[in-house]
């Protein structure tokens, strides 16, 4: 590869050192004699002569030039420079590196782009700035806790930034489990997340308003912020958090960053700034964090959190995130599924199954879901006794309209019902389900949701 950097001065130079070293020739062009003396004196290979003038890329032998750098700071020079170019040699790729967008006159030219340097800078240089804000952030935390206790404090039913950003803490404050607890005034109750501290062996302990101080300890409060809780909380010492903030409160450290898709991010940028590498079980939890919060990258996200993904990812152990979004079913579950799949019948394309009583509602939908890729089958039903709740799970191949209106109009008067034209809910109080069909039964869900779907299908393939 053969590069031609032309330019006013050495600043290039040292911007591509490195890429003339490693990957590439490189061969500046200047105009100033002084410049050239400059180049050379640094090692670099460099002619100089009149950027505007034909002769001068003759000499040079253009042709066996892949690439041109162009980086002229005067936009008329730069363009003129640039159209010279052009002219004599109709398929050299050009590069300009602007101030700003000028020079840009053809678009046309595919083989000319450029590059503006703020954006450049943004790119390359701007985490290095956030890097030594983010390092004497660390500093302060640091120094904000004693020998003491400390309690972090999470939301009422934890989710995984919350988990990932707390545990990061205590990494970083060189903590364990016994002197910093994760604590909690409820519990965690998702499926998903029940799994994350089960694979990651993590701990969150319950804790009531009168202990949070108990002996001395200290509080901090991670991926929430004091007014989300009932009661006061005492002395705060620190928040970390990038919800809004709604109600001033008051804490001896404070970090918001409302415009981060996850806390994990920012306990991601402390991390790298102070050049602590992540275990596996850290980054895990942190890449997880990151990407529950944001919908894996999609909502509320920025290129901060893009780039705690990138740096989280070598780190973290993929395969058990997969096995975290999809935990396995408990065996009873398992066996009642079993049961109910050796007496499926179908209906029209319908399959009907009961469940009877489950231990997990996901359950459910996994299984309405499944029911779907049985041959012949083009809606599945699945009901189970979840506690005192009758739930039913519908899903269907997706070119009908109505799941949705369909659970709405049988169940919505008697419990909550809804969803969309594919999948749809609904939840019934086990007494309200009973005073009006009897009993919770195969029979009962089938022959209420059956005839609905048929005479839909009937509509639909007429109309
Ligand atoms: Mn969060």
């Amino acid at each position: 590869m053969q590069y031609l950097a032309i330019c006013e001065d050495d600043l290039l130079f040292h911007l591509m050192r490195n890429v003339a070293s490693k990957q590439a020739e490189v061969l500046f062009l200047v105009q100033d004699a002084a410049v050239a003396k400059r180049i050379k004196r640094q090692g670099g290979k460099v002619r100089q002569g009149d950027l505007l003038k034909e002769d001068t890329y003759k000499r040079i032998k253009l042709h066996h030039v892949d690439q041109a750098i162009v980086f002229v700071r005067e936009a008329d020079f730069q363009d003129r420079v640039c159209r010279l170019l052009r002219t004599l040699d109709k398929s050299l790729s050009i590069v300009a590196l602007t101030p700003d967008k000028n020079g840009a006159k053809e678009p046309e030219d595919s083989l000319f782009s450029q590059l503006q340097l703020p954006d450049i800078f943004e790119e390359f240089c701007a985490t290095r700035l956030l890097d030594t804000l983010n390092r004497k952030k660390v500093e302060r935390i640091r120094s904000l806790f004693s020998e003491k206790k400390i309690h972090i404090l999470v939301q009422h039913d934890p989710d995984p930034d919350a988990i990932g950003s707390a545990l990061a803490l205590r990494e970083l404050l060189g903590r364990n489990r016994i002197t910093t607890p994760i604590v909690t005034f409820g519990e965690v109750t998702r499926p998903e997340n029940l799994a994350m501290i089960r694979f990651l062996d993590i701990q969150i302990d319950r804790i009531t308003y009168e202990d949070l101080h108990k002996d001395g300890a200290q509080l901090a409060l991670v991926d929430v912020q004091p007014p989300y809780f009932d009661k006061p909380l005492g002395r705060v010492d620190l928040v970390v958090d990038h919800h809004p903030k709604r109600t001033p409160f008051k804490a001896r450290f404070t970090d918001l960053r409302t415009g981060y898709g996850a806390t994990s991010t920012i306990f991601t940028e402390y991390l790298r700034a102070i050049g602590m590498e992540p275990s596996q079980r850290l980054a895990t939890a942190l890449l997880y964090g990151i990407k529950t919060d944001t919908l894996f990258l999609e909502r509320g996200s920025i290129l901060a959190d893009l780039s705690a993904f990138t740096f989280l990812y070598p780190f973290a152990n993929k395969a058990m995130i997969t096995r975290i979004e999809r935990p396995a079913l408990p065996r009873e579950d398992l066996e009642a599924l079993g049961r109910a799949l050796s007496r499926l019948q179908l209906d029209d394309g319908v399959a009907v199954i009961h469940m009877g009583e489950i231990n997990r509602e996901d359950v459910i939908p996994q299984m309405a879901e499944f029911c779907l890729h049985i041959e012949g089958v083009e809606w599945g039903v699945v009901s189970g006794l979840v506690k005192d709740r009758v739930v039913i799970s519908v899903r269907n191949v997706g070119y009908v309209r109505s799941a949705g209106d369909i659970m709405k109009k049988l169940y919505d008067d008697i419990g909550s019902a809804g969803g969309h034209r594919a999948m749809a809910k609904a939840v019934i109080p086990l007494d309200r389900f009973k005073e009006r069909y009897g009993e919770v039964s195969e029979k009962v869900i089938r022959q209420a949701i059956v005839p609905m779907i048929v005479e839909r299908d009937e509509q639909t393939a007429h109309g």
